[in-house]
This record gives C-alpha cells, sequence and structure tokens, in this order.
C-alpha cells in the first residue's frame, strides 16, 4: 500500500489552517493533524477535519459539458474549447465579463484578471468580495490607505479587551477564536454585539443584543461616552490622526446619547457605559469584524466607524491592538490581492492611473482593456436584468450566484438573459445548470499553488491526487483557452510557481515573495524585497495615506434601506452556521457536516413565535417583497425580540429568495444583514 501525506492549507475560511491529507494508493483518504501549521499548531474546525470527504464525491464534475437543445450533452476538451473561443471572438469586449473565486488560488486569481483584461480585453471583472468585505476593502483604504486586517490573528492572544461586532467568530472562525480564548485566560474582557446570543456570545463577559441594522449608532454612542468622560487617547490623535473635530461634531450630538442610542438599538446604556469604559481603559483593545458590519447599504459607514473608534482609543499600530475584518473565503483576500476587482490591478494599482495601465499592457506584451472601472458583480446582475443587450457572455469561475445573490429570482432572470454561459466548477451547481459551456475543474488537493489568508499571510496549496476523470486545474483551463484565443505566449506557463513569479514581478507588496521563501510559515505582505521578512503587523509608524495620518470620519446613522412596517413587520438577517459552507457544494456532500445540520431554519424570538401562534419544529410561510419560501421555524430566545435570522446555505429554502438587492452606493454590497419580512402560520386549505 502506497501511504503518503501531504501538507497543505484548508479550502474552506480564511483564517488559514494547516493540515496533512492523507492519500492512499493515490486517492485522498481523510485529513491528519500538522501540527507544525503555523497559523493553527494542528487544532482544526470541523471543516477543516472533513475536507476531504467531498474531494471523491460521486457527484464530481469529470467531463465538459455543452448545452444542445436544452440539455447537456458530453463534449471533448477541444469541442469545448472551440465553442468558448468562437462565441468570445463574436462579442464586443464590453460584452463579456468574467467572476473570479475567492476558493481558488492566487495563481488562479492572476490568470482569470488577466485572461479578462489581456484576452476579452474587457474591464468587466469581479468575484465574490463583492458580497463580503467590499466595503471594508473601500472603507479601510480612505481611512487608512490599507483596507486589510491591520493585525495578525496570534496577536489577538495579547489583546486585553476584544470588541467582537458582527462576527460570530467561533462559528465562522473557529481557529481565530482560539486566539480569543489565549486572550481571555490571560484575562482580557470580551464584549460581542450581535442581535443574536451565537456560540460567541457564550464566550463574552458583556454581551449586547441588538437590532440589525444600527452599527452606527451603536459605534457613535460609544465614543460619545468615550469623549465625554475623557478616556480618548489625546497623544494618538494629535500625532497620528487628522479631522478629530469633525468626528466630535457629530459624535456629541444628542441623538447619540446613550439614552437615544439605547432607544434606537435596543442595547441597555448601562451595557453601553461599560463596553465604552472597557474599550478606552484597557492596555491595549481590539476590534474584530465581519459580515455584520459589512453587508449594509451602509457597510462602508460601518467600517469607518470601527476605525473612527479604534483611532478615538489610540489602539493602531501596536501588538493586541487593531482593526481586524475576519476576511471570509480562504483566498479572498488573495483574489483581491490579485486584481479581480473591476478598478485594480495586482497589489491594488488603480486601473484609472495611465501609468499602471501602461504597466501592465508592456508587462503582458499585448493591448488591454480601457482604463476605466467596469462593473462589479451586482451590477453586472442589474445590467443583465435592466438592460438586456448589454451585456452578452459571462465566464463565471467557482462562484454560484444562483443561490448566492441577494433576490434569487432578479439574479435568475439576469442570467436568463445572457446569451452565452460558461461555468467552471467542481459540482454541477444551481449556476452551472444554466449554463451553455460547463467546464470541470480541480479542488484544492488536486493542483498545486498558493493563497493568502485574512491575516494577509500567503501559505502553499499542495497537490495530493489527480482531478477525476477528465477534470483539470482551473489555472490551466484558463492556459489553454487562451492558447486557443491566440494569445498562448502571453499563458505560456509550465506550472503554478512560474505564474507566482510573473505576479511578484508586478506586485509590489508581494515583489520579495518566492515559492523558495513561503516555506515552512507563508509570508505577510507587504513583504517588498527578497530579504524582507514580511509585515505583520500595519501602520506602526504611520499610516498607508498619502499624508501618513489616519482619517476621522463623521457619520451620522441611516437606517437599513428596507425597515418593518405593518406589513412586513419584522426584521429578517442572515448568515451562517458552523458546520456549512455557503451554497453548500461541498460541505452538504461531506457526510460528517451535512448529518449535524441537514435542514434550514428560520430563527424567531419565543415572543414573536406567541404572537403569530407558532411553534418549534413548525413549517411556516416567510416572505418578503421579493418572494417567499416555506421553512421550519427555531424558536428560540438567543436572537432578540423583533429579528428573525436564516443561514442561506440550503437550496430546498434559499434565504435569498427573500433578501433585498439594495447596495452600498460606494461598495455595491448588498444589504444581506437587515430587510423586512413577514412569517405566517401555514393553515391547511
Ligand atoms: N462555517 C462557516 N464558516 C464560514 C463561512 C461559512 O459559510 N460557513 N463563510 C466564510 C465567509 S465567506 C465569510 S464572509 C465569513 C463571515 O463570517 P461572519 O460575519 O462571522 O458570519 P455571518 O453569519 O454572516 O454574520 C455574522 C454575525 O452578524 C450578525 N448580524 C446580523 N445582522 C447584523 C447587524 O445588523 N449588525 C451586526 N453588527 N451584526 C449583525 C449575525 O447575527 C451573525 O452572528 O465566514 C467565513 N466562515
Ligand atoms: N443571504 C446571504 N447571502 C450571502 C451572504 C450572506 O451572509 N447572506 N454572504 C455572501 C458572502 S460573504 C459570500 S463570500 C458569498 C459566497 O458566494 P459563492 O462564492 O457564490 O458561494 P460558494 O458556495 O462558496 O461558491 C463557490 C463555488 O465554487 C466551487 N468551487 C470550489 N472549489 C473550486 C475550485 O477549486 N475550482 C472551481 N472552479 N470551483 C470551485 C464550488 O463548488 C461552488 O459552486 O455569498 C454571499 N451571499
Ligand atoms: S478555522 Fe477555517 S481554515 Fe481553520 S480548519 Fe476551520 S474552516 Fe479551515
Ligand atoms: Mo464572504
Amino acid at each position: 500500500m502506497d501511504l503518503k501525506y501531504v501538507s497543505t492549507t484548508c479550502p474552506y475560511c480564511g483564517t488559514g489552517c494547516g493540515f496533512n491529507l492523507v492519500v492512499r494508493n493515490g486517492r485522498v483518504v481523510d485529513v491528519a493533524h500538522w501540527q507544525r501549521a503555523p497559523v493553527n499548531g494542528g487544532k482544526l474546525c470541523p471543516k477543516g477535519r472533513y475536507a476531504h470527504e467531498f474531494v471523491n464525491s460521486p457527484d464530481r464534475l469529470t467531463k465538459p459539458l455543452i448545452r444542445k437543445d436544452g440539455k447537456f450533452e458530453e463534449a471533448t476538451w477541444d469541442e469545448a474549447y472551440d465553442l468558448i473561443a468562437g462565441k468570445f471572438r463574436s462579442y464586443k469586449p464590453e460584452e463579456m465579463a468574467c467572476l473570479s473565486s475567492a476558493r481558488v488560488s492566487n495563481e488562479e486569481n492572476y490568470l482569470m484578471q488577466k485572461f479578462a483584461r489581456a484576452v476579452l480585453k474587457t474591464p468587466h471583472i469581479d468575484h465574490c468580495a463583492r458580497l463580503c468585505h467590499a466595503s471594508t476593502v473601500a472603507g479601510l483604504a480612505i481611512v487608512f490607505g490599507s483596507g486589510a486586517m491591520t493585525n495578525s490573528i496570534k496577536d489577538i492572544g495579547d489583546a486585553n479587551c476584544i470588541f467582537i461586532i458582527g462576527s460570530n467568530t467561533f462559528e465562522q472562525h473557529p481557529l481565530i477564536g482560539r486566539s480569543i480564548v489565549r486572550a481571555k485566560e490571560k484575562g482580557a474582557k470580551v464584549i460581542y454585539a450581535d442581535p443574536r446570543y451565537t456560540a460567541t456570545g457564550k464566550q463574552a463577559d458583556l454581551y449586547m443584543p441588538f437590532v440589525s441594522g444600527t452599527d452606527v449608532a451603536i459605534f457613535n454612542g460609544l465614543m460619545q461616552e468615550i469623549i465625554r468622560n475623557g478616556w480618548e487617547d489625546t497623544e494618538f490623535i494629535e500625532k497620528r490622526t487628522k479631522d478629530f473635530e469633525k468626528l466630535k461634531e457629530v459624535v456629541m450630538k444628542d441623538d447619540y446619547s446613550l439614552e437615544n442610542v439605547s432607544k434606537v438599538s435596543g442595547i441597555p446604556a448601562e451595557s453601553l457605559k461599560t463596553a465604552a469604559e472597557w474599550i478606552a481603559k484597557a492596555e491595549v483593545a481590539t476590534l474584530i469584524y465581519s459580515m455584520g458590519i459589512t453587508q449594509h447599504t451602509v457597510g462602508v459607514d460601518n467600517v469607518k466607524s470601527t476605525a473612527n473608534l479604534m483611532m478615538l482609543t489610540g489602539n493602531m499600530g501596536k501588538r493586541g491592538g487593531g482593526v481586524n475584518p475576519l476576511r471570509g473565503q480562504n483566498n479572498v483576500q488573495g483574489a483581491c490581492d490579485m486584481g479581480c476587482l473591476p478598478n485594480v490591478y495586482t497589489g491594488y494599482q488603480k486601473v484609472t492611473e495611465e501609468a499602471a495601465q501602461q504597466k501592465f499592457a508592456s508587462a503582458w506584451c499585448c493591448g488591454i482593456a480601457e482604463g476605466r472601472v467596469g462593473y462589479t458583480v451586482t451590477e453586472m446582475i442589474n445590467v443583465l436584468a435592466d438592460e438586456p443587450g448589454k451585456l452578452k457572455a459571462m465566464y463565471i469561475m467557482g462562484e454560484n450566484p444562483m443561490l448566492s445573490d441577494p433576490d434569487l429570482t432578479h439574479v435568475e432572470h439576469a442570467i436568463e438573459n445572457l446569451e452565452f454561459l460558461v461555468v467552471q466548477d467542481i459540482f454541477m451547481s444551481e449556476t452551472a445548470e444554466m449554463a451553455d459551456v460547463v467546464l470541470p475543474a480541480s479542488c484544492y488537493a488536486e493542483k498545486d499553488g498558493t493563497q493568502t489568508n485574512t491575516e494577509r499571510r500567503v501559505q502553499r496549496f499542495r497537490k495530493a491526487q489527480e482531478p477525476p476523470g477528465e477534470a483539470k486545474e482551473d489555472w490551466k483551463i484558463i492556459c489553454e483557452l487562451a492558447a486557443r484565443m491566440d494569445m498562448g505566449d502571453q499563458f505560456a506557463f509550465a506550472n503554478p510557481e512560474e505564474v507566482f513569479t510573473e505576479i511578484a514581478a508586478v506586485t509590489p507588496s508581494y515583489h520579495g515573495m518566492s515559492y523558495a521563501r513561503l516555506d515552512p510559515d507563508g509570508l505577510h505582505w507587504p513583504c517588498p524585497t527578497e530579504d524582507h521578512p514580511g509585515t505583520p503587523i500595519l501602520h506602526t509608524e504611520k499610516f498607508a495615506t498619502p499624508d501618513g495620518l489616519g482619517i476621522f470620519s463623521p457619520i451620522e446613522w441611516k437606517p437599513p434601506a428596507e425597515i418593518p412596517d405593518e406589513e412586513y413587520p419584522l426584521v429578517l438577517t442572515t448568515g451562517r452556521i458552523l458546520w456549512h459552507w455557503h451554497t453548500g457544494t461541498m460541505t452538504r456532500r461531506s457526510w460528517d457536516l451535512e448529518k449535524e445540520a441537514p435542514i434550514g431554519w428560520i430563527e424567531i424570538n419565543p415572543g414573536d413565535a406567541q404572537d403569530l401562534g407558532i411553534k418549534d419544529g413548525e413549517v411556516v410561510k416567510a416572505s418578503t417583497r421579493r418572494g417567499s419560501i416555506e421553512i421550519p421555524a427555531k424558536v428560540t430566545a438567543e436572537i432578540k425580540k423583533g429579528v428573525t435570522f436564516i443561514p442561506f446555505h440550503y437550496k430546498e429554502h434559499p434565504a435569498n429568495a427573500l433578501t433585498n438587492n439594495a447596495l452600498d452606493p460606494v461598495a455595491k454590497i448588498p444589504e444581506y444583514k437587515a430587510c423586512a419580512i413577514k412569517v405566517e402560520k401555514i393553515t391547511e386549505a
């Protein structure tokens, strides 16, 4: 028997844990702990522990499929490539759009944006960061000059106070939860603000339940209390920041007194007072946030508010402090770094700057897409639905918008308006089912590459088995397709390492990196030179803004785009659970995970359930202005009265049939975290 262990990084969340894949006779059969792994030291959450289970699922795509007369037929790669190349050649550049993937490697993301910009010559390239941390990338870039987590995972363990808002860390980034536990063991105080008393809430010393969509009011209230008591860090404010007076003008308004904020948010004034004191008086405090902050029409305002609070209390640029947005997908940080965004090339070099355009045209030795900002994911869908004929073809790699985008009726209508859709996936997703051509890709265990975790640490993926059937690595598919479109010279890469060398050459923050240097612990960007050790903590001396100062932003609280009324009297918020991953293509095919949570539900407070005559476990009708679903009710005091919650993993009762496609004006992120809903008892007809 041939048995080997291949150390690699987890394909699920942005924590970036390492583990060993156990390979028997050429097939991945198990996951084993890798004690040496830099982020997690061998520990894993259940998703990592069972990350081998979907790899050899009988449902894996193994052959290219072409739709003929409404049905898929198996095809050869040659047939598929010829069809795609011919179609792509027939459209104007601006009629085509690409979606890249936070599930795949940096190399594959780099190639996808190069394919969009150099082969199709379209500016329309984006990926799921739009649905996730677009508000972070935009908001923190404005105030700090860089839109990433400011500190490392490990140094959360050194904080004396941890303020977690809108992140269910212990379920969604479980191994970051370990750093929180470490800090607690050393005496740190944990404050948790969330409409739901989650697994994370249970770790908190102070829990503040509130109504979804009132975050800015809460931040302003905390800041007013800090300033009124003189607890702000005046030295930090003077030396490192600007526009403090403007901030003060807004937060000191009567609207943000503890009493008024308490009325708006539902958090008792006493709790707000305690939170303000703990954060301000801690020797060093850190702030952790995720989707509860970003997925709002005021996502960017929320993000800027997190920065306001941490600058006000002087907690930036030091160990154990910082503003720490936990990035979601395993490689969403990398997909952004690689320029799979419509406004930037790699390393956030702006497409609108002529020098950057010239740099990439000359590096790639070809004409490239014109230097304007293309459509975001959410704009692509809106343009398809509302302005038919403007976009005609799409190439989607490793995303499943038919379950993950807001307002699915609208999304379906949009995708139906495409003339030609190519989906490259490892499973027949809901989106692949609508494609004209489906390309079978290889999963994380079947290819080499790198990925960048939430703390900006670049680490290796390692190939453990061959892809099933005729499936191919994503990087290879993109290169072969480019060659079919006469751009073979620009995509003549023999392996992912050669792609990485090109990435390092054109990306200042990755400039000093190479595969050799990534072993054994990876490197944190920025890593500008070959002898640079990497940068675990950002902004220690100055911020990355032009004048080096952090910028305070005066922000007024605005309610969500849709608020409860007589017809839709409750708030719907959505999110995730420990056991499942997004649209479930992988975790629902992992038996050890699926058995823990095989069906979806809507959480509803006992008070609301009583008013509606609903019992725990009963199937109810949940409706918004976008649609209705039938779904079992989970009656629980762990959700705030007036708020309901649906995990969006289940295609049987898709949360996104209900969500609102209202967007943040700057980040274009949808408001997944708050809309108005009605829940009804289903009575026999
Ligand atoms: N198990 C598992 N882990 C995952 C994922 C997964 O699918 N499954 N996905 C990954 C990805 S891509 C991401 S982006 C992260 C997301 O990680 P998280 O952001 O931690 O997850 P969510 O469940 O989307 O939302 C977090 C919390 O926001 C709260 N919330 C709801 N409305 C509001 C509000 O108005 N304000 C505030 N402040 N909070 C609110 C919810 O109750 C929820 O507890 O998780 C990553 N990790
Ligand atoms: N209601 C609601 N909706 C949400 C959110 C929410 O909180 N609430 N959160 C949003 C957020 S934060 C995110 S990040 C998005 C996620 O949205 P998506 O990215 O659309 O969701 P996934 O299910 O992760 O889809 C990834 C696809 O990639 C495929 N895949 C996996 N590995 C590979 C690979 O190596 N190669 C290829 N080619 N394909 C691969 C999977 O089979 C799957 O079809 O969902 C968003 N949608
Ligand atoms: S915490 Fe995230 S990276 Fe670590 S094992 Fe779990 S899913 Fe994988
Ligand atoms: Mo995400």
